[in-house]
């Protein structure tokens, strides 16, 4: 690691972070085991997603005390994930640790605590029993049921992530590995990814110490880590990746602006208070209706977009992932 190539200006290109941030002491040992992962499906022909799932923290010092973090609680990724088991995919599950997992998430501890739906029999000759209430009883079996033929079938592979950090080497290493897959390989990137970081050369090894007044910290930008994806470390795959704002009207420009600049195939734009009823699917236009529309001057028709809401008061138990699933597999098959 070389501290005299930490640029000046906040601004650190992809390769400039790799050579200069360490690498998590588990990347070798991941990287091996998402390989026989890839590997084993790819024989069989089969399409595997890699779903990105939760916050990344920003730790504030080398012997970490404090850190940044986001509110992502991992619930899109998750769900997503069951979405695309069901749907047939192998799936590469890379989540921010502790944050929810497909399957037991239906049993969170703080939204649906599983101890909550076990009853216990009174105690007869064989002492006693523990049985699962009655009504809890038909979704569990479902959800048991998917979890156990994933883990029969082994289409499910799980990573943990728990810093920004971490998180960009093991994309980069994961999307590497899939390589391989070609057009088989599907990037769904909804993992809530910090813009800035605390390069490890100007972080302090001890906890900050208080009693000199407020706290000042200058963060670097984490570099754009999809122009490299797209363009170097994984090819012919199909890369969605997803775009958080607060203010709506940011949701459509964002979206295009990211397509612009690193040439993925769709952004799904969200806002954060509607993102569990509402999203928007930007992609770029069909060459050939840009062809068509070629003597139009305005660029935004370049860009389709594509709106998604389902009613949550008519139906509490629907997920939106469920129809992003749909159109990501109906976009995808279009594309091949
Ligand atoms: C999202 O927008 C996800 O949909 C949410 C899901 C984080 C809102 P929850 O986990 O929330 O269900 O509570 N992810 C944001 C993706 C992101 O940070 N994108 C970056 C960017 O647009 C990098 S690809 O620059």
């Amino acid at each position: 690691m070389s501290e005299a190539i930490v640029p000046s200006d906040n601004l650190f290109s992809a390769e400039t972070y790799f050579a200069t941030q360490p690498p998590p002491p588990s990347l070798d040992h991941d990287t091996s085991r998402v390989r026989e992962f890839i590997q084993r499906h790819a024989k069989e022909g089969k399409k595997v997603v890699l779903v990105t799932s939760g916050g990344t923290t920003v730790p504030l010092e080398l012997n970490v005390v404090r850190f940044l973090d986001n509110f992502s609680a991992g619930t899109r990724g998750a769900t997503s994930a069951e979405y695309f088991l069901k749907a047939g995919y192998a799936v590469i599950f890379m989540h921010r640790q502790f944050s929810l997992q497909p399957f037991s998430r239906h049993y969170s501890h703080s939204t649906h605590p599983f101890l909550d739906f076990l009853d216990v029999s009174p105690e007869d000759t064989d002492g006693h029993e523990v049985s699962v209430t009655a009504s809890e009883r038909p979704q569990l079996l479902e959800v048991l049921t998917a979890y156990k033929d994933a883990h029969q079938q082994g289409t499910l592979h799980t990573l943990t992530f728990v810093t920004v950090n971490d998180y960009l080497w093991l994309l980069r290493a994961v999307s590497q590995e899939m390589a391989v897959l070609g057009r088989n390989a599907l990037f769904y990137l909804a993992a809530a990814v910090s813009d800035f970081f605390l390069p490890r050369q100007k972080m302090s090894v001890h906890k900050i110490q208080s009693g000199k007044g407020s706290l000042h910290i200058e963060m670097d930008q984490v570099p754009k880590i999809l122009k490299p994806l797209v363009e170097v470390w994984t090819r012919g795959g199909f890369i969605v990746s997803f775009k958080l704002e607060t203010d709506q009207e940011l949701l459509i420009p964002k979206a295009r602006g990211a397509l612009a600049r690193y040439g993925h195939q769709v952004v799904i734009g969200n806002e954060l208070h509607r993102r569990k009823y509402e999203v928007v699917f930007v992609s770029k236009q069909h060459e050939k209706a840009v062809t068509e529309s070629s003597e139009d001057p305005d660029p935004s028709s370049q860009y389709e977009e594509s709106w998604i809401r389902i009613d949550l008061d008519k139906d509490p138990n629907k997920e939106i992932e469920e129809e992003i699933n749909k159109s990501c597999n109906g976009i995808w098959v279009n594309h091949l």
